[in-house]
């Protein structure tokens, strides 16, 4: 289905203008494709930078490098040309001219998991890689494409593989009363396993959430300083701050890395009863930001009594996970609390920037329930968290039917086999055409 016998051609560089572009083609008749648009009469040499020209077009640096030792795993001809649209549209139509064809998205990445040069993780990993927006982003997504996860599964998979050989022998010899496997041996080990399980999907909400990011909302009532808090978590003057209640109405939000999550953090009108039509759109927006959050800010003013429009945002809200910041912590307080309605309180002023960075690793807490990110997620990816948590469910099958006196192995086995099947499709080892097609469409063409 997918076809990997033509030589596929496209920019490897970001759109737009740069020091340098590249063009990239891979496959059996790359350099026969190369040979023909650059003005060299000698063929390029294996991993040789080579200064030459595309005829007409640029001067360019051309680079080749014979399978399997490539990227893709086929023969790879990487084209350096200065960094014009222009210039690299050019190369890319003369390589076509000269039998290359267009590269569909991610189909250099594809073919390097069809050549066996990455599994399915490591494919998928380079896609977050190049999306990655905060430094753990990429740290994760790097461990990934290193193989650390990889190593975990095939771990797994090696004891399990171990296991189902071990009673495949016992039912194949049922009448020498001897068990290749003892069945408390078996239990036991199983119990084992699903403990592996466990600790690799510990991470897996941290990790979820480090490749996904999260959203934050600011709420609370007019005037309690949001747009403060806003502009100082976003180390920006993005949302504009005045003494006037309503000041805000529309929703304004920004990109933050806080403590290594990607957040996008939403300010929005404070929440009260008005007449004004503007304003009353801005409350019914806020509204509808509030019930989309990972994580509510809820901003109560300490320097002044706790008002109803406090309390009827406090009850709206009492079911959704939030951290109330009493702000304006600078000026006298009215009210001393560390936690409301079992969220955490925590004192700042948006003012001065106290306490910042105590709110910073409150909302990481909140959200991923860990102090910090340094040591987390080996897993991140949806797809893989969901494959995982089947296959935990087929073993605590096996678990659950092997501890009873006398079960068959058959039917022990049913459950491990099952739970094989799935750390497969976490690989790619088996994994269907149209799940490869959904994971690769993510990626852009020349990746
Ligand atoms: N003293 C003090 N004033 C603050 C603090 N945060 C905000 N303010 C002031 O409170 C007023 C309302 O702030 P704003 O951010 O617009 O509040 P919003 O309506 O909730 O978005 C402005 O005059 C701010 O300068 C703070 O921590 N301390
Ligand atoms: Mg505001």
């Amino acid at each position: 289905m997918f076809s990997t016998d033509d030589s596929i051609v496209a920019i490897a560089t970001p759109p737009g203008r740069g020091g340098i572009g590249i063009v990239r083609i891979s496959g059996a008749g790359s350099r026969e494709v190369a040979a023909q648009i650059i003005d060299r009469s000698q063929p390029l040499e294996p991993r040789r930078a080579t200064f030459t020209r595309i005829r007409a077009t640029d001067e360019v640096v051309a680079t080749y490098f014979p399978a399997p030792h490539s990227y893709t795993g086929e023969h790879v001809v990487e084209i350096s040309a200065h960094g014009s649209p222009v210039v690299l549209q050019a190369i890319v139509a003369s390589a076509i001219a000269a039998g290359a064809r267009l590269a569909e998205p991610g189909e250099f990445t594809l073919r390097a998991f069809l050549n066996g040069k990455r599994d399915l993780i490591q494919a998928e990993a380079v896609a977050d890689l190049i999306e990655a927006s905060t430094p753990v982003q990429a740290r994760v997504a790097f461990d990934q494409l290193d193989g650390t996860l990889t190593e975990r599964i095939a771990a797994i998979d090696g004891d399990l593989f171990d296991l189902i050989a071990r009673l495949e022998a016992s039912l194949d010899f049922p009448d020498e009363g001897y068990h290749f496997i003892e069945p408390s041996e078996a239990a036991r080990r199983i119990t084992i396993l699903l403990a592996r399980f466990d600790d690799l999907l510990a991470g897996a909400r941290a990790g979820r959430l480090i490749r996904e990011g999260a959203t934050v909302v600011v709420a609370g009532r007019p005037n309690v300083g949001k747009s403060s808090l806003f502009n100082l978590l976003a180390g920006a003057d993005r949302a504009i701050v005045t003494p006037v209640a309503g000041t805000t109405r529309d929703l304004v939000s920004e990109c933050v890395d806080i403590e290594g999550l990607a957040v996008t953090l939403v300010d929005t009108a404070g929440w009260r009863e008005t007449h004004d039509i503007v304003e009353r759109e801005g409350v019914a927006r806020s509204k509808q930001a509030r019930d989309v959050a990972n994580l509510l800010l809820l901003v109560l003013d300490r320097s002044e009594p706790i008002r109803r429009e406090d309390e009827e945002l406090l009850a709206q809200t009492a079911d959704r996970p939030r951290i109330v910041v009493a702000n304006k912590s600078d000026l006298p307080g009215h009210f001393e609390m560390s936690r409301l309605g079992g969220a955490p309180v925590v004192d700042v002023s948006a003012k001065t920037g106290a306490a910042l960075d105590d709110l910073r690793r409150a909302i990481l807490c909140e959200l991923t329930g860990r102090e910090s990110l340094r040591d987390t997620a080996a897993i991140s990816n949806t797809r893989h968290i969901a494959l995982l948590e089947q296959a935990r469910a087929n073993l605590a099958a096996a678990s659950e039917v092997s501890s009873l006196p006398g079960t068959p192995e058959e039917f022990i086995l049913a459950d491990l086999q099952a739970a094989r099947a799935r750390l497969d499709e976490v690989v790619g080892a088996r994994t269907s055409d149209d799940v490869l097609r959904h994971i690769f469409e993510r990626f852009c063409i020349g990746k």
